[in-house]
Formats: C-alpha cells, sequence, structure tokens
C-alpha cells in the first residue's frame, strides 16, 4: 500500500537527472564486479587449487600418523608439534573436535598442504588472516602455501560440526 496510487502510465514520467546519474554509477560498477570475478580468477594470487584426490578418511588417519612421527619435534597441550622441512608434504587432519597436528613452518618457503577431515565436514579458516577452506572427508585436498609472514596462526573450524564446534582450534608457526 502507498501513499499515492500510481498513475497510469507512470513509467513513462522523465526520469529526474540525479536519478539517471545513479543508475548509470550502479550499472557501471555491476559490471566492473562481474567482469572482476573471472579476471580474479586468471590472474589473482589467492585462488585455491583445484587439486584433490579421493582418499579413505582411514587412509590420510594414518598419513597424517607417518607424518606426525616422521616430524615430530616436540608437545603443546594435546598436540603434536611437527617441523617438516621445506618442500614437503604436509598433513592437517580435521576431526571432531581438533586441528592437528600444530604445524611449525619457515617464512617464504614452499609446501604442499594436505588437507581433509578424518569424519564430518569441517572448514579449515586461519586467523587473522582469514583464509577459508574446506576439509571433506573422503577427500585430500592439496594446497600448495608459502607462509609470507612469521607468527602464530590460529585455526578455527567454520563448519558447524556437532557439540563442541566452537572449541575446534589448532594452529600454525611460523619461524
Ligand atoms: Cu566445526
Amino acid at each position: 500500500m502507498s501513499v499515492q496510487s500510481l498513475q497510469p502510465g507512470w513509467w513513462k514520467t522523465p526520469v529526474h537527472k540525479e536519478e539517471r546519474i545513479w543508475i548509470t554509477v550502479a550499472l557501471i560498477w555491476c559490471i566492473l564486479m562481474t567482469l572482476i570475478m573471472p579476471l580474479w580468477h586468471v590472474v589473482g594470487e589467492h585462488n585455491p587449487s583445484a587439486e584433490y584426490y579421493r582418499i579413505a578418511p582411514e587412509d590420510f588417519d594414518k598419513l597424517t600418523d607417518e607424518f606426525i612421527d616422521k616430524y615430530k619435534v616436540g608437545v603443546e597441550g594435546d598436540f603434536a608439534v611437527v617441523e617438516p622441512p621445506a618442500g614437503a608434504d604436509i598433513f592437517l587432519r580435521g576431526s571432531q573436535w581438533q586441528w592437528d597436528p600444530v604445524l611449525k613452518l619457515k617464512v617464504n618457503e614452499t609446501y604442499r598442504l594436505h588437507l581433509s577431515s578424518i569424519d564430518v565436514l569441517h572448514g579449515m579458516s586461519i586467523y587473522p588472516i582469514n583464509l577459508n577452506f574446506e576439509a571433506v572427508p573422503g577427500y585430500d585436498y592439496v594446497l600448495t602455501i608459502t607462509p609470507t609472514s612469521t607468527g602464530t596462526f590460529n585455526i578455527i573450524c567454520n563448519e558447524f560440526c556437532g557439540i563442541s564446534h566452537h572449541n575446534m582450534m589448532g594452529k600454525i608457526i611460523v619461524q
């Protein structure tokens, strides 16, 4: 319901200059944003890789355990701290409700990060840099990563995965 009912042929009334400017600005902005998406896909440096493989959750679990045994340098709380050499294949396992192991990486070195879940869907979210990737059970998602700054980066889960979802935290230490 409006205060005044529209007169027949209202769409034929001339458009004000300001309105025309705003419509033009909005249209140009829409076109620009639409073009940026495919452009970003080609030239953007933050595109996730399209490398992933089918893997049984128990196999990924085993590979992560082997990775931990090979490169373990300590313990932090309930988690193993792992320091793999530069260029190594590294594993991050999501499970209800933890990310493990704690990864100790070197700045400006490249690693192949294998990410998966051994139970339900989890969302790996790296803070404070806000990088987000899905950890999907049954898929080994390989991300080529090169940390460009030092510090401690917390991993939280951003996919509701059960009663203790809010406690699901992990850590990447870049030295
Ligand atoms: Cu979760």
